[in-house]
């Protein structure tokens, strides 16, 4: 703890030379898209398994991928299909992405207003398994992450709440709400409604969300009933435009994926917002939604929305850059 604290004061004081001299750059480890300027691929979010491996859910083949560090091909290892929902063929469009202590995983969907589950058995490279419903009633599933004894948070994104629903699935209950928020961005047009975003626990069980509408992080204590305490603002800041997904370093420090910026920032536990990197349009970071660390390493998921600091000099796509990718960085 002292080390994590006179590292934040050597930051604080030094800035941004310190990021300059000191902070390794953003390199991309796979390309998932080859054929990026029709948006074949679309990934929001990613996690890592115990071994390293890394999972990404494609919103426009439904398939789950597993991308090896060390091969970096993706290669397909299971699959959420397409429903039909009031007489039409909806994709199962997968946000938040994590394991659960038995090596199942989960992606929340928010056009099907559920979480699904492929087993771990099922995560198959040979016979790709298809996911299923395990927790429904979540209505703008958007975030996923699981509490110490199993129990599954799911975010309702724009409607604020935080869902939860126990080791065996099913309806999920509401056990907290972020008040609601709407911004125009600077864009001076687009609407930001979502105030429930990203979720990570801390190792104390404190629940951290993303607040993209505020720009914003908040913190949630549980009592050991589990009833949610109020939240409260950990921090709201500028560089936190776009805040989406969160994770914690092995050091106990927040790191945050600012998909408006194609940025990513540091939260100390003071609430200090840090930038580490950023960049234009072209990428590395390309509209990033997500991250992960396996040790000392980040993944970074990039979702390419041709918006914010990721559109292209025309001002209406983002045809510059990779695409769909997994970034990296050591930092
Ligand atoms: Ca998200
Ligand atoms: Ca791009
Ligand atoms: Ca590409």
């Amino acid at each position: 703890m002292r080390a994590m604290w006179a590292w934040a004061l050597a930051f604080g004081l030094c800035g941004c030379a310190t990021m300059q001299m000191g902070s390794p750059a953003v390199s991309i480890l796979v390309d998932l898209d080859p054929a990026s300027t029709d948006r074949t691929v679309i990934v929001e979010s990613i996690t890592a398994d115990q071994q390293g491996q890394l999972y990404l859910a494609d919103w426009v083949t439904g398939n789950i991928l597993r991308v090896d560090p060390r091969a970096t091909k993706p290669v397909v290892v299971g699959r959420i299909a397409n429903r039909q929902i009031a007489g039409k063929s909806v994709r199962g469009e997968g946000r938040g992405i994590a394991f659960n202590s038995q090596g199942d995983l989960f992606v929340a969907c928010d056009p099907f207003s559920e979480v699904v589950r492929l087993k771990r058995a099922d995560i198959n490279p040979e016979k790709p398994g298809i996911a299923e419903t395990f927790a429904t009633g979540t209505d703008g599933a958007n975030g996923i992450a699981f509490d110490r004894k199993g129990n599954l948070y799911v975010t309702g994104a724009r409607n604020g709440r935080i869902y939860r629903v126990g080791p065996a699935g099913g309806r999920a209950v509401v056990v907290l709400q972020v008040e609601l928020h709407t911004r125009i961005l600077p864009d001076g047009k687009t609407q930001q409604p979502i105030v429930a975003n990203g979720i990570v626990f801390d190792a104390s069980g404190i629940l951290y969300i993303t607040d993209t509408a505020r720009g914003a992080i908040w913190k949630v204590a549980f009592a050991d009933d589990g009833r949610a305490g109020n939240p409260i603002l950990l921090t709201q800041s500028s560089l936190l435009e776009g805040a989406d997904g969160l994770e914690f370093d092995r050091n106990g420090r927040l790191w945050v994926t600012a998909n408006e910026r194609n940025a990513l920032v540091m939260v100390t536990p003071d609430g200090k917002v840090q930038e580490i990197v950023t960049n234009g349009n072209k990428g590395p970071l390309e509209f990033p939604t997500a991250i992960v660390f396996v040790g000392g390493t980040a993944y970074i998921s990039n979702n390419d929305t041709p918006r914010g600091d990721n559109l292209d000099t025309i001002g209406k796509t983002s045809l510059d850059g990779i695409g769909a990718a997994v970034a990296q960085i050591t930092p």
